[in-house]
């Protein structure tokens, strides 16, 4: 990924160009644009803004992705709206796995109410 770090600090010296993963705790990105940076419920932990409303839960307990917490609109064509079960998703999940005999949702709406993909 290209991201932006700042410059030296006048020393001559490079600034450390180790950053921990969005999601990390402890590193949070002081020098990196606010544009670029979205916080997760969890303080210490952020995401990339581009990682919020993405369907994926990046934060680790879906705060980047719950509304009314982050305004993301409904789910979009693609994906069925339910408490998923699976750690990855939120309260949205990929229509692929409507009707693949695995459940996805808490209230099992991915196979027998979703019409499928
Ligand atoms: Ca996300
Ligand atoms: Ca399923």
């Amino acid at each position: 990924m290209n991201k932006i770090f700042p410059q030296g600090d006048g020393n001559g010296n490079a600034a450390a160009g180790t950053k921990a993963l969005p999601g990390g705790e402890g590193d949070v990105p002081q020098s990196l644009p606010s544009f670029l940076v979205a916080r997760c419920g969890n303080p210490t932990s952020w995401i990339y803004s581009d990682q919020k409303c993405d369907g994926i839960n990046n934060c680790g307990d879906c705060s980047d992705e719950l509304s009314p917490v982050t305004a993301c609109p409904p789910c979009g064509p693609g994906w069925w709206r339910c408490p998923s079960t699976v750690f990855k998703y939120c309260d949205c999940i990929p229509r692929v796995l409507c009707r693949d005999h695995t459940q996805h949702c808490s209230d099992w709406s991915d196979e027998y109410s979703c019409p499928g993909p």
